[in-house]
């Protein structure tokens, strides 16, 4: 694929993002849209927003439970880029408007202080990160109906995010299972999503090395003071008005965010 569709490809998500319009998937009638063409328009789409003022913060990864990966009918973890303009503080209140068909779901959240980069293992990653955090995230698809779409539609729409939260930090996590830490998600205080921390890639650590691979296949790394949300635990679920979402992770402090229209 050329740089002018790759450039039109994220032009077009990025218009769909703002207008909350949503669009048919790309590969409905592309034919050679590749992997690393998709992480080409994602990356485009990233500089269309920093080139407005928002500021890279973070990263995602995105496709971390076997379930959700049956759900959407996809194969593999993929990343995606969190800017500032997406955070919304913990405890705060999300507003539906601006938003095509937004879902939430449980994650953790890792801070890394130091360079990741390329093969690293789990020691590498643990010494890198400064806190973990309980963490939300909101995804909305600028697809037409949010599902069945190719990998290479969601990664050029980078991978569904829209915004993300961020619960109270946790620093002596180095004494925690980290892989064995319950996940309850609710809504208006019933329990609507459960899961444990090992179904996010096995073992959330794992997923912040699958995140520095894939970048080190597009010669880029984690680099320090980058938040990584490691990906769910549990399927999404359809935010609505009035909703109060709540996080609870073994061991973290509890986490909460207000849904209004
Ligand atoms: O964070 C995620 O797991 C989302 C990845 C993209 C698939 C989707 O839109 O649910
Ligand atoms: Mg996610």
């Amino acid at each position: 694929m050329d740089e002018a569709q790759i450039l039109k490809i994220a032009q077009t998500l990025d218009d769909a993002r703002l207008k909350a319009t949503p669009l048919p998937q790309f590969s409905s009638f592309i034919k050679d849209f590749s992997r690393a063409d998709a992480y080409h328009a994602q990356e485009e789409g990233i500089k269309i927003r920093t080139s407005r003022g928002e500021k890279i913060i973070g990263l995602k990864m995105g496709l971390t439970s076997e379930g959700k990966r049956k759900q959407m009918n996809l194969d593999s973890p993929l990343y995606g880029v969190l800017t500032d303009i997406m955070e919304v503080p913990h405890a705060g209140t999300f507003n539906l408007k601006g938003s095509i068909h937004p879902k939430i779901e449980p994650e953790i959240a890792f801070y890394i202080n130091k360079d990741l980069k390329g093969k690293i293992t789990r020691d590498d990653v643990l010494a890198a990160t400064e806190y973990i955090a309980p963490a939300l995230e909101i995804l909305d698809s600028r697809y037409e109906g949010f599902k069945y779409f190719s990998m290479e539609d969601v990664i050029a729409d980078n991978s569904s995010s829209s915004h993300f939260i961020i619960g109270p930090k946790c620093t002596n996590f180095k004494s925690l299972n980290l892989l064995n830490l319950k996940m309850q998600m609710k809504i208006n205080g019933l329990v609507l999503a459960e899961g444990i921390s090992s179904d996010i890639s096995g073992d959330p650590v794992v997923s912040v090395i699958q995140l520095a691979e894939l970048l080190s296949f597009r010669d880029q790394f984690i680099p320090a003071n980058t938040i990584v949300l490691a990906g769910a635990a549990t399927l999404a679920i359809s935010l609505e008005p009035n909703m109060l979402v709540s996080l609870e992770v073994d061991n973290l402090e509890k986490m909460s965010l207000s849904v209004e229209e």
